[in-house]
């Protein structure tokens, strides 16, 4: 409630970093300035999602973007977009990103943080006008500041976050985030160019009535996934899948449901990615009384073996989750 008080209706993100910023006098602000540089490149972003549709048709009416880049995949640009803001802003001294291989050294050496992030998620959905999503996750830099990145500064376990988040590029655009104290959303208002405190301490409902699962490999999925599938569907629950995974968790984050995207004959591991797909969203959704599991272990105590390591996904409402788990 107090907090409620303090944080106004028409409170930017800006002035909310700036509020949380003062509880902790002595950080150094540098998180703070991060999640700014990431807000910036979702407004750019948001703004070439909402032109997108027009990429094929501009070059009639002689347009070109500011860049004066050649006409990109809309995750590529994204990509180009948040790398060059992150480089800019001077905090983060590497990335992992879905759309490189490599460790990305930003040329940051002082940096202290690491970001692990899908720039666009939704591959399918990105060209058809449907929700998409950027994923993203913070470590603190093991290694010394100065010198290279290495490898262990990048596997670490979800546990060692430092914060993570979302966006959406959904009806409206929302930016969703925890610093470990609790989840808070949000909206974008294009007209001004501000995020505004639109959800505060998100929390998710205990249980749910929704499962969001690509049903068409039904025959391949293990036994387990088979029986929690039937058992939702004993119970008449409403099946939703956007085949965005923002967009499906973010619904099921409000509404009460479960994520599941299980291992396959062609996806033996799932198809997400631990480090910049599930981690945060597993960080968020614990933030917010919820759970994610591969089906046995927690989601953020898996130790990374590699950048593009893929993980089952079992993700929501925590007493979904838990049935879940209990089948395999
Ligand atoms: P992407 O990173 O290539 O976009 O793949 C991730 C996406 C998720 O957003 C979504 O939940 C899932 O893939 C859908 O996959 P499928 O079409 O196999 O159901
Ligand atoms: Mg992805």
């Amino acid at each position: 409630e107090t907090e409620k008080l303090a944080l106004p209706v028409g409170t930017t993100l800006d002035r909310f970093i700036k509020k949380k910023q003062d509880d902790f006098p002595f950080a150094s602000g540098e998180l703070s300035q991060l999640l700014r540089d990431i807000a910036l490149a979702g407004k750019i972003i948001n703004r070439e999602i909402n032109r997108s549709g027009l990429l094929g048709i501009e070059g009639a009416f002689g347009a070109q973007n500011v860049q004066g880049e050649e006409q990109q995949k809309l995750d590529v640009i994204a990509d180009i977009r948040f790398m060059r803001a992150l480089r800019n802003g001077g905090e983060v001294c590497a990335v992992v990103s879905e759309e490189q291989n490599e460790i990305i050294d930003l040329d940051n050496p002082n940096g202290r943080y690491i970001i692990a992030m899908d720039p666009l998620d939704g591959s399918s959905n990105i060209d058809v006008n449907v929700s998409i999503g950027t994923i993203f996750s913070i470590y603190r830099r093991l290694s010394p500041v100065g010198g290279p990145v290495q490898m262990e500064d990048v596997l670490q376990p979800g546990v060692a976050q430092v914060a993570a988040g979302y966006l959406l590029y959904g009806s409206s655009t929302m930016l969703v985030y925890t610093t470990g104290r609790g989840v808070n959303g949000f909206t974008y208002e294009a007209g001004l160019g501000e995020f505004f405190l639109s959800h505060q301490n998100i929390q998710t409902p205990l249980d749910g009535k929704i499962f969001s699962i690509n049903e068409g490999a039904y025959n391949v999925f293990e036994p387990a996934v088979k029986k929690y599938i039937e058992d939702c569907k004993e119970q008449r629950f409403s099946g939703r899948y956007i085949g965005s995974l923002v967009a499906d968790f973010h619904r099921n984050l409000f509404k009460g449901g479960i994520y599941i995207y299980p291992r396959t004959d062609t996806a033996p591991e799932g198809k997400l990615r631990l480090l910049y797909e599930a981690n945060a969203l597993a960080y968020i959704v614990e933030q917010a009384g919820g759970k994610a599991s591969n089906g046995k272990t927690r989601i953020l105590e898996i130790e990374p073996k590699e950048l593009h390591q893929r993980t089952p996904l079992f993700i929501g409402s925590k007493k979904m989750v838990e049935k879940a788990e209990g089948c395999f």
